[in-house]
Order: structure tokens, then sequence, then C-alpha cells
């Protein structure tokens, strides 16, 4: 039997809006106890939960003050410990968002390392003296700006990565590791069965500081991050040995997952396999998020991942995640059913975005609303990612049954028509589909376990074929509006599932049919 996270599903809730439980506008653990036997149903294997740790909440949980207590927001390590054994019951997989990069100024490891010099927790962040009365060095936070603040107190700069809120930890004291060890060891004894480990490519740094190189690509239309390239304060060849360790400490319990956080070229993020897949289990694959949705791009970008991959190293996919602009919002309502079909067909474990099995599009938010810290540094340019991390739409109750305040961030405008309750008795629905794709994952071994092979591919069509055994699955993608026809690899194929909402039109020819928008998967 493979690994199970090989075999099922991922699914990622963002827990400040996946389901209120108390009244507060902001979703909870208790929430998310009570949609368990949604995701059950829905037939995913494992939970990824975003951030649920003490945090002053300058970026939504990723600046932790506290790893091994849970956000009073969030609820309580008894409701903790109740989702994790409820889950379990059943048969779902709990999976934690470890961030050990920084944590928040507000961590009692902070406070100490700040408070002076000779503190012995001082060397536990990135502590340096300014250079020409500016900064030590050019680097720049992932949020705009100088990747620096100024301490007066101690006078000196600290290193943040991202917000000044969320210092960097520095990685290559070993008290820092082994402090990190315990804080994985404390949930890994509470029952978790993974993390993925936020920006893990971002853990070690170059130990002089050198200056990045200038961006020649920069367009002044990106983020101020990308006027440089992250060539000394990202990807240093030295992280792979902290990524063994905390792998190590993952295999002292069995059946667990180590999944990393890496936005990097291919034959980089394939170093976070391990020399012997020793280091990330999954080392998170974004290529659908960053290649142009078209049949030819999605094709290559597939072929080049497929032959990157190191031996014995399992592939994954990911559709959307709490970062990055929604499916639908970006290639469209038609499209999006496309795009679910590949994701759940592909060769690796698929990782899902909640709300994007409804089909959650485009949600504007008002600039009184805005929330995320990013769009706030750098305003007006489309980086906030607010829009999509509006709340789960549940029911045609009030404020969609996520809450019974007014949620933390809107609800996209056509939640009435567009919740769970609404399209679970709709066939012809996107919630249908999701849930037939699952279906046939669990019915198709070929789905799982099988090869790929691109059979066809045009400037408007992928098909490609998924073998096992004796068992072999075509599945046919038109990425275009128009109807197109292509030729199969053989005759006497059954269709098993459309994207199109219409009855399956059975065929006896090679010669295939594919209405605008529609894949198909033929066995
Ligand atoms: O994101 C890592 C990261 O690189 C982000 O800057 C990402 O590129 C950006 O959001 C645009 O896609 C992780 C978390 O997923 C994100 O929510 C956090 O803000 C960030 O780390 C800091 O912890």
């Amino acid at each position: 039997m493979a690994e199970w996270w090989k075999t099922g599903i991922i699914y990622q809730i963002y827990p400040r809006s996946f389901q209120d439980s108390d009244g507060d506008g902001i979703g909870d653990l208790n929430g998310i106890r009570r949609r368990l036997p949604y995701l059950a149903e829905l037939g995913v294997q494992a939970v990824w939960i975003s951030p649920i740790f003490v945090s002053p909440m300058a970026d939504f949980g990723y600046d932790i003050a506290d790893y091994t207590g849970i956000e009073p927001m969030f609820g309580t390590m008894a409701d903790f410990e109740a989702l994790v054994a409820e889950a379990h019951g059943l048969g779902l997989k709990i999976i934690l968002d470890l961030v050990p990069n920084h944590t928040s100024d507000q961590h009692d490891w902070f406070r100490e390392s700040r408070s002076s010099r000779e503190n012995p927790k001082r060397d536990w962040y990135i502590w340096r003296d300014g250079r020409d009365g500016g900064p030590p060095n050019n680097w720049i936070s992932n949020f705009g700006g100088s990747a620096w603040a100024w301490d007066e107190a101690t006078g000196q700069y600290y290193y943040h990565a991202f917000l000044a809120g969320q210092p960097d930890l520095n990685w290559r004291n070993p008290e820092v590791r082994a402090a990190m060890h315990d804080v994985l060891r404390f949930w890994l004894d509470r029952g978790v069965d993974g993390f993925r480990v936020d920006v893990i490519w971002h853990l070690m740094k170059d130990p002089d500081l050198r200056d990045n190189p200038e961006n020649p690509a920069y367009m002044p239309n990106q983020p101020d991050i990308s006027r440089l390239l992250q060539e000394h304060s990202a990807d240093h060849p030295d992280v792979h040995d902290v990524i063994v360790e905390l792998r190590r400490v993952v295999d002292e319990y069995d059946e667990r997952v180590l999944i990393g956080e890496i936005y990097l070229p291919l034959d980089r993020l394939m170093a976070y396999y391990g020399r012997d897949l020793d280091e990330t289990h999954l080392p998170f694959n974004f290529q659908l998020l960053q290649t142009a949705w078209n049949a030819r791009d999605v094709a290559r970008v597939v072929e080049e991942y497929e032959a990157a991959l190191p031996p014995g190293g399992w592939p994954n996919w990911v559709l959307g995640n709490h970062d990055q602009p929604r499916i639908a919002a970006r290639v469209g309502e038609e499209q999006a059913r496309v795009a679910a079909m590949l994701l759940l067909t592909l060769r690796g474990t698929p990782t899902m975005y909640y709300g994007d099995e409804i089909g959650i599009g485009r949600v504007a938010i008002p600039p009184d609303r805005v929330q995320d810290p990013w769009e706030k540094n750098e305003a007006g340019l489309g980086f906030g990612r607010d829009p999509q991390r509006t709340p789960m739409q549940w029911d045609r109750s009030a404020h969609a049954g996520f809450s019974t305040a007014e949620p933390w961030l809107p609800l996209a405008e056509d939640w009435p028509m567009r919740n769970v309750a609404a399209l679970s008795g709709n066939q012809q629905g996107i919630l249908s589909l999701y849930r037939t794709l699952v279906r046939l994952r669990q019915e198709h071994p070929a789905l799982v376990l099988g090869s790929y092979e691109a059979v066809t591919v045009t400037d408007q069509v992928l098909v490609f074929a998924r073998t096992a055994g004796d068992e072999r699955l075509v599945v046919a993608l038109n990425f275009s509006g128009q109807r197109q026809t292509v030729t199969l690899p053989q005759a006497g194929l059954t269709p098993l599932c459309s994207t199109a909402s219409m009855p399956l039109q059975p065929f006896g020819s090679a010669e295939l049919t594919l209405e605008p928008n529609e894949g198909l998967i033929l066995a």
C-alpha cells in the first residue's frame, strides 16, 4: 500500500474563513470540527490548516508568538485535541502549518533577544550594525521596503524577510534548531500527521549577508521585492542540512508527512526532495499557478516537471492557496472546471484550496475592508491576498452560514447561489463535478498510481493517458471556448466524466469532439 500522502487529496483550510462557531465573524477550530463530516464526505484524505498558534495577527497567523499555544481567537488546546480525535475518527489526517523562518516580534524569544546585546538569545535572530548610516545590506522585504528594522534600544538592525513584526530566526544557531525540533515533537506527540513548512527555502541565508544583485528583468508593475534577485537571502545551499534534520524529527514518528512551501524554478525545487529523498516528502509544486492557462503551456509544464523529478520523488500539484488569486478568478468559471479535472487526474498528490470546490471567483474588496498587510504596504498594485481569503459559503442563511456576525472579510457577491447547500442539489454544479472526480480517483488506481503520458497536444487541447497495469484512462481537456475535434489513441473508449453540463455522449470512433471548455475522462 502506498503512503496516504501519495494516494490521498490534501485540502487547505484558511481557519479565519472556514467556519465561525462563536459569532465573532472569524472562523475557529470548533467551526472546523463542525465541518469535518463535509470534508470526509468530499473524500479528501488530509486537512492542512493555516497557522492556528498564538499570534498578534499582523500577517494573520504567519507571525507566531507561541509555537505550542493555540490562538484564543481560534479556540483552546482542548478544542484542538478534539479536532484531531474527531478528524482521525473520520479517517482524516491533520497537517499543521509550521512557520519556523520567523516569529512574531511579540514572541518571548524575540523580546529577550532585543532586550540587550548580551542577552543569551541575542543570536537567535539576525542582528547587525548598519552600513554607511543605513541598513547592513540591500535586501528587500517580501512585503516591500528594506528588510532591516532599526532597533533604537540596542542600536542595531534586525532582519525580517516579511513584516518588521516577523523577525527572521537565525537558523545557524543550534539552539534555534533544537528549540524548533521540540516544537515539532510537541505537535507530533499530540497526533498531528505532518507539517506544511512555511517558506522553507528561506531558512538559511548567506552568512556574510552579501548584497543581492539587481534583477535585470524587473518591471515597475512588479512588487518591490522583485527589484533584486534573491541570490543570497534564500535557497542557500546550507538550507538542505537543516531540512534533513527536520525530516529526521518527523521520521521519529510513523506515517507523518513533511511538506515544503517553495517558490523556486524547477531545477532548484527538486533539490528539496533531498539527495536521498531525505528532505521534504512533497516540495509544493506551484507550476500550475505560474503558467499561462493554455493547452501548450500546461502540457509543457507537466512534461518538464515529470522529467525533472528525482528517482522515487513523488509529484504533487497545487491549484490555489491563500497567497494566490483563486483559479476561477484567474481562468473563469468554465475553465475552473477543466482545471479541477486536470488537478485530480494528473500524476501526484493534489492540494485543493477551500472554496475552489464551489468555484468562488473574483471578490472585490472595498478599500475600507482591506486586511492584508501586503496590500496595505504596496497599495493599489493588485498584490492584495484578501480576495482569495473570503469566507466559505455554506448555505443561504445569514452570512452564508459562515458566521452569525459580519465576517472579517466580505463574502463573494454570488454567495446566495454559490454555496455548498445549493450546489449539493445541483448535478451540473462544480461541487458535484469535484465529488465525481474524487470518486473516480478512488475507483481507478490508474488515476492515482498510474504513469502519465501526453498523447496529443494542440493549441487548444491536451490529451493524456494514465496507465497502471492493464487499466488505462484517457483525459482530454479543451482549454478553449470553441468546439474541438481530436483523434484519440484508440476507438471504442467510454466516457466516465465530463465537465460539460450535459449527459455523457457515447461514441464509437477515435474521433473525439469536445464541447467548448469541456474536459472528458474516458476508459
Ligand atoms: O508565503 C511565502 C511567500 O513567499 C509569499 O511572499 C508569497 O510569495 C506571497 O504571499 C505571494 O504569493 C508564506 C505564507 O504562505 C504567506 O501567507 C505569509 O505571508 C508568508 O509566508 C510569511 O510567513
